[in-house]
């Protein structure tokens, strides 16, 4: 997916179930450029206030006529429809006012515990396949191991778009949500600890170190919690945590990824 200044995308989750496939739907605004400043003045399905363009794309989502919106951002005001309009006729001038139009419906899916590889795409275009091993509860180094048993290598997230899809997928996926996963992190074998730079892949690539990837004020416990989980104590960002620490009650499973075949 390419993106270009005409064509802002952003993904957007929601709750319908979907009855064929332990999946959710997957809905994919676009905007259109060509509309900015423009506004419907009669004939839309609902107008109300919304924080944010995206959120109104979630009120529009929930509306399953709802296929297209404008958002005005000077009052913050969601309008709905359930057309899509190509061009300005019938339309009026509406300063600081953006167009954008449903463009797309796809699936992610939610992997059953200890199912088969799934098949992760992310929105910067990366695909790879993924799995969880809700078996066994293991220590870090242990979940590595796993991983490399069965062909593939424990979870890395090195990017903002992975980050989205994991997060998104261990928020929205019942069966996988609620519990604690091992990624690929460690500090174990850095000199300090507390350095900027401590926390590695297992093949010595550095793990982001911003809020984007970390909940706040985290890693706060450097100098023994060598190793990175992500927890929905923590809304599945980065925590730093000792890395036997998946042997306890709750346990830290791992979640492994591979190439595409
Ligand atoms: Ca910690």
């Amino acid at each position: 997916m390419t993106m270009s200044p005409e064509r802002t995308f952003f993904v957007l989750l929601i709750v319908l179930n979907f009855t064929a496939i332990d999946g959710k739907r997957l809905y994919e605004f676009v905007k259109n450029s060509s509309l900015t400043d423009t506004i419907k003045a009669t004939g839309y399905m609902n107008m109300q206030p919304a924080a944010s363009v995206i959120h109104c794309g979630y009120v529009c989502n929930e509306n399953v006529r709802c296929v297209s919106y404008f958002y005005k951002h000077d009052d913050k005001m969601c309008q709905l429809h359930n057309s899509t309009f190509q061009d300005n006729y019938d339309l009026q001038t509406s300063v600081n006012t953006e167009y954008y139009v449903k463009t797309e419906e796809y699936f992610i899916e939610c992997p059953q515990n200890d199912g088969n590889w799934a098949e992760a795409r992310l929105t910067d275009g990366t695909v790879y396949m993924f799995k969880l091993m809700r078996t066994t509860k293991v220590s870090q180094p242990d979940a590595l191991l796993s991983c490399t048993s069965i062909g593939g290598r424990l979870l890395k997230i090195l990017t903002e778009e992975k980050m989205d899809f994991v997060r998104n997928n261990l928020t929205k996926c019942e069966s996988i949500h609620g519990y604690s996963y091992w990624i690929d992190g460690s500090n174990a074998n850095a000199s300090d600890p507390f350095a900027t730079d401590a926390y590695k892949t297992a093949d010595n690539e550095a793990i982001p170190m911003t809020s984007y990837f970390w909940y706040p004020d985290l890693p706060d416990w450097p100098q023994s919690s060598h190793c990175i989980w992500i927890s929905d104590i923590f809304g599945y960002k980065f925590d730093d945590v000792t890395c036997l620490h998946g042997l306890q009650t709750d346990g830290v499973y791992p979640i492994c990824e591979k190439e595409v075949p």
